[in-house]
């Protein structure tokens, strides 16, 4: 054990404490204290807890202690997203029961979860792998599938050929399964999707005036990748057919020197079996067969070099009566717009590419100031243009927005195409062909119809007698292969007895995202039977205030979650039409040695052992001022800087030696003013750096304040009081102990903040008015000297002034440090 003090000791007094005053848990219906809704993720029930999830709880349960401090009436609560496929992998590996594997997981996580000291509620614990959560997670799928919004379909799918299992798009990294690391392949199998696309334009949209970080906003609408552009039909001579190309580039039209289709087009099984005669049909045959056994990401490569293969035919622009060749290349996506595209290789790099590698002409069609019209020579000469156009007939002249908007009313006026609007988004394939999760509610009559589980044979249970290894192949795919819960018999006799001879279950489970696209919301009524959560407190608690989490999960979860809520709002059965309003990414721990931490690299941290050593105090000291929280950076773990924090409790111990005994808080007559000054600087830096999850400068002003007392012969018994308040979200289980010390009653928790005087800051800040566009929308208090950055970030943080800027980031900003800042939006 570290000198100074027996940690383990007051771990085990503290903890004894607060259970027994049982200071955690949330009155839902309270009506006196404001209700703040502080939400972070959780965990997969993987076995012991890592560096990570210490930082993930530990830290934010700083913010739940500070915002019990300000008086708010937290809901702070924690469970397990515990159905998934390590349990069945253990199972597979060690024989092990998957439900066994994960329940005493669980119950060890929760013994390591409740040692942080973390002020989490357990009365509202949920586990999304009891049956009695999980009925409601049916439920909820029953009401979509009624709605039309979760439907089974065939279509081209990721399939992991390791886990045995179809991925959803997201679940697919660098053309690698997210969880295991192998290549993914292409299966078309009919799956169970929601329908996330119906709302892509709504979660494009309703980003604006969410208050989150920009870089979150806009990763989420670069996934969602919206396009505007044109579907312009081409007809193909001599055959009656009609090709349809979707460009976000009509304003080049005039410059297409050929037509391009995706391998999976009709047209081109047209060609390839016959049905449209063609002497290249061999080839574009053998093309097809080539193409399918490559991936997207393949198919995609920017280097790659070109291939493809003429049709033999030839399509016409309506615009100019040029003759344009049909090739077939697989750089042409068949599941993007309509698998098809217009080559124009004077302004795209692709089309330029498959242009020179087959010997097709490349046309100038706009001019931009350093750009003459000569022919084009180099791929470097094709520029995305802010030019002007020219060799474009009616469009000469006019920049190529203007020619944008006149091409394409020109096309829609002769009929020759339509304006539309293209998403990246893909519906959300939710069905998996493995054991451990939520059974899909379905059950297929004789016919093969899909029919729901009536609400009264809720939950509908996951069978316990089943051969857990998958068969290589989906429920649905065409070769027959089986899902493991197609081995229960008792799921099979239960269908029969319940619905009748012929009729067949389900085979798929969900995706565990399901499970955790609503599980804030049963947090709020975590027994209820008769509804997955309650109207009145949804109506109180919702959105959540703040929610905390990995950036990993800002294109998943996050959107996932964002859709169901809608979802179930446009069914009236969640009163917002946004589960969260705040959204913080944290960061990453790394290994000392700066590297991920690995069990390949041997550089993994053992919580335990740390805190064994040092204390939990410390630890949640040293993960707090590691950096900024609310940003996701990567930081090295270093045990020096543990023992640093370790040290530095130590000195706010050994403060306690020299208090002399006057009384008040901050403001009172009898603290000498010196003092007060000290306390209220650091109460007004720690506090409102802690809204902003700036727990490393919250604590560094504590640091400050231990110094300057440091400095006084005597220190006011209530300035020493003060200091342990403002200590006590940091390190909850020494604040408790020199709490009691100095002669605080009940618990240093149940404390508030210390008021102080801003009189007592004057000299250190000034009042700083903020404008959006000329217009006042609030102040914020700021040292007279601070910089441009520091003023425009504390705007920022008035709702205000976020809701005036309409979410964005200002364009441009007029500071005069001490009296105004202006943001223009
Ligand atoms: C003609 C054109 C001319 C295009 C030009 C671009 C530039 P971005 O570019 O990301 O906004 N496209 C359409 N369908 C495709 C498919 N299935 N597979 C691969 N590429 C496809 O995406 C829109 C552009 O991607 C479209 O506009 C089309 O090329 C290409 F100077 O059409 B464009």
């Amino acid at each position: 054990m570290a000198r100074g003090y027996d940690h383990q000791e007051i771990e085990k007094r503290a903890q004894e404490k607060w259970a027994q005053l049982d200071l955690y848990t949330t009155d839902l219906t309270n009506t006196e204290k404001d209700p703040y809704y502080l939400l972070f993720e959780f965990p997969y029930p993987s076995g012991d807890l890592h560096i990570g999830h210490w930082y993930a709880f530990a830290v934010t349960d700083i913010y739940a202690r500070y915002l019990r401090m300000k008086g708010k009436n937290v809901l702070f609560p924690i469970g397990f997203d515990s159905f998934g496929l390590p349990a069945e992998n253990a199972a597979m590996k060690n024989g092990a029961d998957p439900k066994e594997w994960t329940y005493a997981n669980m119950d060890r996580m929760r013994a390591q979860i409740k040692s942080m000291g973390t002020s989490v509620d357990w009365s509202k614990e949920i586990v999304t792998s009891d049956p009695e959560y999980y009925k409601w997670t049916q439920w909820l799928f029953a009401k979509l599938f009624e709605h039309n919004l979760a439907e089974r379909r065939e279509a081209p799918v990721k399939w992991c050929p390791k886990d045995q299992t179809v991925l959803a798009n997201e679940q697919v990294v660098d053309g690698k399964c997210e969880r295991c690391g192998t290549e993914v392949v292409e299966k078309r199998l009919t799956q169970w999707f929601m329908r996330i696309t119906e709302y892509a334009e709504r979660l494009l949209a309703d980003l604006d005036a969410l208050p989150w970080r920009e870089d979150i906003k806009e990763a989420q609408r670069a996934w969602i990748g919206k396009k505007e552009g044109i579907n312009i039909d081409y007809e193909v001579e001599g055959t009656g057919e009609r090709i349809q190309c979707f460009t976000t580039r009509p304003d080049t039209n005039f410059g297409a020197t050929f037509v391009v289709l995706a391998p999976e087009h009709p047209f081109v099984k047209l060609v390839a079996t016959g049905a449209l005669p063609s002497e290249h049909a061999d080839e574009v045959a053998e093309y097809i067969g080539v193409a399918s056994k490559k991936t997207e990401r393949e198919r995609q490569a920017e280097e790659k070099e070109k291939t493809g293969v003429f049709t033999g035919y030839c399509a016409i622009n309506n615009l100019n009566g040029a003759k344009l060749p049909v090739w077939v290349s697989d750089f042409v996506l068949g599941g993007f717009g309509t698998g098809a595209v217009v080559g124009v290789p004077g302004h795209d790099l692709r089309d330029y590419d498959f242009a020179i590698a087959m010997g097709i002409p490349v046309v100038r069609v706009v001019v931009g100031p350093d750009m003459d019209s000569s022919p084009i020579t180099r791929r470097s000469q094709v520029q995305e243009a802010t030019g002007t156009m020219t060799n474009s007939e009616f469009l000469d002249g006019l920049d190529i927005h203007e020619a944008t908007k006149r091409v394409m009313d020109h096309l829609e006026e002769n009929g020759w195409g339509k304006r539309v609007v293209n998403y990246r988004i893909r519906d959300w394939l939710v069905s998996r062909q493995r054991y451990w999760g939520c059974p899909i509610p379905v059950v297929y009559d004789p016919e093969g119809t899909p029919h729901l589980v009536p609400s009264d044979h809720l939950p509908w249970l996951l069978p316990t007698d089943v051969d857990f290894t998958p068969t290589g192949n989906a429920s649905g795919s065409p070769t027959g292969g089986k899902a493991p819960l197609a081995s229960s018999k008792e799921l099979h006799d239960r269908v029969t007895k319940i619905f009748g001879e012929g009729w067949t279950p389900e085979y798929d489970t969900l995706d565990t995202f399901v499970d955790s696209s609503w599980y804030f919301l049963r947090y709020l009524d975590p027994k209820d039977d008769h509804d997955f959560s309650d109207a009145a407190m949804m109506k109180k608690w919702l959105p959540v205030n703040r929610y905390s989490g990995g950036s990993e999960h800002t294109t998943m979860h996050l959107l996932y979650a964002r859709f169901f809520h809608k979802a179930l709002y446009d069914l009236a059965l969640v009163p917002t039409p946004e589960p969260f309003n705040e959204r913080f990414n944290r960061g990453i721990i790394l290994g000392t040695d700066g590297q991920k931490m690995s069990k390949r690299w041997g550089n993994v941290v053992n919580p335990d052992e740390v805190v064994k050593e040092f204390g939990t105090d410390a630890v949640r000291l040293y993960l707090a001022f590691i950096g900024p929280y609310n940003e996701a950076g990567h930081y090295p773990w270093s045990l020096d800087g543990v023992s640093a924090m370790r040290r530095f409790l130590e000195r706010v111990i050994t403060l306690s030696e020299k208090l002399s005994n006057v009384g008040g808080r901050i403001s009172h007559m009898d603290v000498p003013e010196e003092v007060s000054r000290m306390l209220a600087k650091a109460e007004a830096k720690s506090a409102s750096d802690s809204e902003r999850f700036k727990f490393n400068t919250a604590l560094s002003a504590l640091m400050v304040l231990v110094r300057d007392l440091e400095g006084l012969s005597e220190i006011p018994r209530a300035a020493y009081r003060d200091l342990v308040v403002m200590l006590a979200p940091f390190a909850p289980h020494l604040a408790e102990e020199l709490w009691a010390k100095a002669g605080g009653e009940a618990s240093v928790h149940q404390a508030m903040r210390p008021a102080y005087d801003a009189a007592l800051l004057e000299s250190d800040t000034v009042p700083l008015v903020v404008q959006v566009a000329g217009k006042r929308r609030g102040e914020v208090t700021l040292a007279p000297d601070a910089s441009e950055d520091e003023a425009v970030e504390a705007a920022l943080h008035i709702p205000a002034v976020t809701a005036a800027l309409g979410g964005k980031n200002p364009s441009r900003r007029v500071y005069v440090p001490g009296k105004i800042l202006n943001l223009v939006p």
